[in-house]
């Protein structure tokens, strides 16, 4: 199944990625319906999962620049992050289940995710927690003198606590090649960012740093493309580093059990309207590019690979009590 879903479509060429974003995209989405249905059936253990379905093209467009041994610090809501740097759905999905086949042995569950051989340092179920960290890894890749970035994503929320300051900071005085990724859905669970913030925009404070600050709108996969290849050429050329924000949305509540009472279903249906996979694949059609036919393949490739993984992860065992307390001193 995977050698279908990387084969390009025939009447594609070769340098256009559009079908790519489209896949990632959609592999994304339902992966997360999936794991939202998972979760109502108590298939899942742990913190009820933190779905990121609305938000995808930041995490593709993103994720789309970036190389194998770049490093990528995640959130608590990173299932399309870790996808988009090419995680597999079972060992994703094993480890949402606590099945010892998981990315970290079951012990992470869905906020812990990460493999070091494709560059995912960690998600994260600190808020903002991955902020500082990425300035750390930034200062380690200059240390070594290499030309790898690091992108660090993290909410609105995230950019209200103290260390994004600091760690922002510290980036820019010592031209770290980091790129601070804002995805701006308008909430930190119930609470409305213009509320609690002193700018309208996170990427404002960008001048308070001496770095770019650019806004783009996070539900077009080809703007926020070619964002973040602007900062991530930037960081990697050693300019240090760029707060990119993303305005986006999340459908679904703050996390799986959250009923959504602080908004209105008119301002959801706006977004929804937006949607970033059927704008893109709108446009798509409309240039050409895409058929509908090609658009349900794509789609249900997506959805096989996410049932595939659900397979795998129920029938995977358990991890074995006796081994409880390894991996806990090295
Ligand atoms: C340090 C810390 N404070 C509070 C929480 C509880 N909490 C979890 S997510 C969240 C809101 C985060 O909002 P945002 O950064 O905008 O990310 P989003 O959930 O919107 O993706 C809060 C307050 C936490 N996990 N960690
Ligand atoms: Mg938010």
């Amino acid at each position: 199944m995977q050698e279908t879903l990387s084969a390009p479509l025939q009447d594609v060429q070769e340098d256009d990625r559009s079908l790519e974003f489209l896949q990632t995209m959609l592999r994304i989405r339902s992966f997360e319906e999936r794991v939202y249905r998972m979760y109502l059936e108590q298939q899942t253990y742990g913190m009820s999962p933190h779905l990121s379905s609305g938000e995808e093209a930041m995490a593709t467009g993103v994720c789309s620049v970036l190389r194998k041994d770049d490093y990528l610090l995640g959130t608590h809501r990173s299932h399309g992050h870790i996808l988009a740097k090419g995680a597999q759905m079972r060992p994703m999905l094993a480890e949402l289940c606590g099945k010892v086949t998981g990315y970290c042995r079951g012990r992470g569950g869905t906020m812990h995710i990460a493999d070091f051989s494709l560059g995912i340092v960690g998600a994260n179920g600190i808020v903002g927690g991955g902020i500082p960290i990425a300035s750390g890894v930034g200062l380690s890749i200059k240390y070594r003198g290499t030309d790898q970035v690091c992108v660090c994503f993290f909410g609105d929320a995230a950019s209200n606590i103290g260390a994004f300051h600091e760690a922002v900071n510290f980036a820019s005085a010592f031209k770290l090649p980091v790129v601070f990724v804002c995805e701006n859905n308008v909430y930190g669970l119930s609470t409305d960012y213009s509320r609690v913030s002193a700018t309208p925009n996170v990427a404002d404070r960008a001048k308070g740093y001496g770095i770019p600050g650019v806004i783009v709108d996070g539900m077009d996969v080809f703007a926020v493309y070619e964002a973040a290849k602007a900062a991530v050429d930037h960081a990697r050329t050693g300019k240090g580093p760029t707060i990119l924000e993303g305005k986006t949305y999340r459908y679904y509540g703050h996390s799986s059990s959250d009923q959504r009472p602080y908004r209105t279903k008119e301002e959801e249906e706006q977004w929804r309207s937006r949607d970033p996979i059927l704008s893109f694949k709108k446009k798509l059609v409309e240039a050409g590019k895409l058929t509908d036919e090609q658009f349900n393949k794509l789609e249900a490739d997506a959805m096989a690979e996410a049932e595939d993984a659900v397979q795998f992860a129920l029938s995977s065992p358990e991890p074995d009590p006796v081994t409880l307390l390894d991996y806990i001193y090295c």
